[in-house]
């Protein structure tokens, strides 16, 4: 018989005729037109940005659905008078017309939420400031390699609230939560995991507390049945666990735990530990990610995964994990030489966190659009950890400069090539490279000079690897 989601038809029923408020064009918020438009809801929309700021497909829509929209500054004075509202992750609950309405009667969610609610699914969610979106990918990687439909979503930037129709029970729904969407939710998914917390977002969040409040969401709804994984080497993660309604599973790189799952930095493994008995589970080595956080980010990937799918299962979806696209991502490897994509290092930061994550000589291909920012930093992480430099791209000189400077300062040589095209570079590269080596692209800048963006910039660069 076929499979009918009862939650969804009754919510399919109550929208009939209601005054819904989408507060934001964004992402999350347009395929929410089409949806409303169908069940026949009346739908009113706001915008803080003007209209020639809106994306012209939603627009497009709205004008076919004849829907009432409001735009610019002054948007939510009208605010009035709505049976449900649903805010971009960004439009805070805690803003005065929001907040008044709210008391007036009408009902506050938004599109992730109403996943977590409707989804006759099993739910994961991941949050955390750094390593979301890898440990979500992997999270996916892994149920999908154990033959479940796995629907993957959220603040990695794809809303799939029109896809609840087609959840079934047996099925999984992964999502990647940013604090904005976790904020006012009081629902959380069966399965929780907050990789870390350090300060972020302030100039949006009122204070630090509120951030980790709006974290703890993920799991504050959760009864006993669910489970919360947690970095046991983040002092506020780690505390999270005396709140925790069900089972906590904890990480580590720093600590034996006596249960959890490690990664030992002594013998580079990743290890599974029971009532202090410390299985190993896989080397590094056997690994394409790279770097301790992306050992931490396996060790919590296989934490929340532990209850559906077999350790043997989870291990085979890691070895073949190439990584986030773009985001040191493993291409290929050619005659002992390993390419690694990492387009969206367009920062020194980045770059400077993607050459760490190597033991081995790099020949780093870097240089692109300048956004005005300094290289002196990554200009001594080039000159510790590589070998050769091909630059290319407006940003080339001052990365030249900041890594002479650099090598002068520890004393150091490094050939430094300049061209004229991503292909050249990539080229080069292969010319230059010696067996054990890896070649980076990690461009430390924008790639505004010659693409459209950091993802064609990743795709002409696999392109380029592949045909060599
Ligand atoms: N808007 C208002 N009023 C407000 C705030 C926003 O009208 O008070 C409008 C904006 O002008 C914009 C629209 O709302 O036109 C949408 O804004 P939005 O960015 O909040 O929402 P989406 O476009 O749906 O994108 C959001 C996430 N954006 C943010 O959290 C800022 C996306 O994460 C996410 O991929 C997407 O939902 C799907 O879930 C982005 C992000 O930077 C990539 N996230 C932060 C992070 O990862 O650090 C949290």
């Amino acid at each position: 018989m076929e499979y009918c989601n009862e939650k969804l038809e009754e919510f399919n029923r109550f929208i009939v005729g209601k005054r819904i408020a989408i507060i934001g064009m964004g992402v999350s918020n347009i395929p929410l037109l089409d949806y409303f438009y169908e069940k026949g809801a009346k739908v009113t929309v706001f915008d803080n940005r003007e209209i020639e700021r809106i994306d012209e497909t939603a627009i497009g829509k709205m004008e076919q659905y004849h829907v009432t929209y409001f735009f610019g500054e002054n948007n939510l004075e009208h605010l009035k008078g709505f049976d449900l509202i649903f805010r971009s992750p960004s439009a805070m609950p805690f803003m005065k017309a929001i907040e008044e309405e709210v008391q007036r009667g009408a009902i506050l969610t938004s599109e992730i939420e109403m996943v977590l609610k409707l989804a006759p699914s099993h739910t994961i969610g991941i949050t955390g400031t750094e390593g979301k979106t890898t440990t979500t990918s992997l999270i996916s990687e892994i149920l999908k390699k154990a033959g479940y439909t796995c629907f993957l979503g959220g603040n990695i930037g794809k809303p799939i609230f029109t896809q609840i129709k087609e959840m079934k029970p047996e099925d999984f729904v992964v999502l990647e939560m940013s604090s904005f969407q976790l904020m006012d939710m009081d629902v959380s998914p069966e399965v929780s995991l907050v990789t870390n917390i350090y300060p972020d977002h302030l100039n949006v969040h009122r204070s630090y507390e509120e951030y980790q409040e709006a974290k703890k969401n993920i799991f504050h709804y959760q009864n006993q049945e669910g489970t919360l994984v947690l970095n046991h080497d983040n002092d506020i993660t780690c505390s999270f666990a005396k709140e925790a309604p069900g089972k906590v599973i904890f990480f580590s790189s720093k600590e034996k735990l006596q249960n959890g799952y490690i990664y030992d930095e002594v013998d580079e493994t990743i290890k599974y530990c029971e009532d202090g008995v410390r299985r190993h589970l896989l080397h590094r080595k056997e690994v394409k990610l790279r770097g301790v956080h992306n050992y931490e980010n396996i060790c919590s990937a296989l934490a929340v995964t532990s209850k559906f799918v077999d350790i043997e299962t989870a291990l085979t979806a890691v070895k073949e994990f190439n990584g986030v696209e773009h985001r040191l991502e493993f291409v290929r490897e050619l005659q002992g030489v390993k390419w690694y994509n990492d387009s969206i290092g367009t920062s020194p930061a980045s770059t400077i966190a993607g050459l760490h994550a190597f033991e081995e000589n790099i020949i780093l291909l870097a240089g692109g659009s300048d956004k005005g920012l300094d290289y002196k930093e990554v200009g001594e992480a080039i000159a510790e950890k590589v070998g050769t430099l091909i630059l290319c791209g407006p940003t080339s000189e001052k990365i030249e400069e900041a890594t002479k400077n650099a090598l002068v300062k520890q004393g150091k040589a490094m050939p430094i090539y300049h061209t004229n095209q991503l292909e050249e570079s990539v080229k080069l590269a292969r010319e230059k490279a010696k067996e054990g080596d890896v070649v980076l692209l990690s461009p430390a800048s924008a790639s505004f000079d010659a693409f459209k963006n950091f993802a064609e910039r990743g795709e002409k660069f696999k392109k380029f690897v592949n045909e060599l």
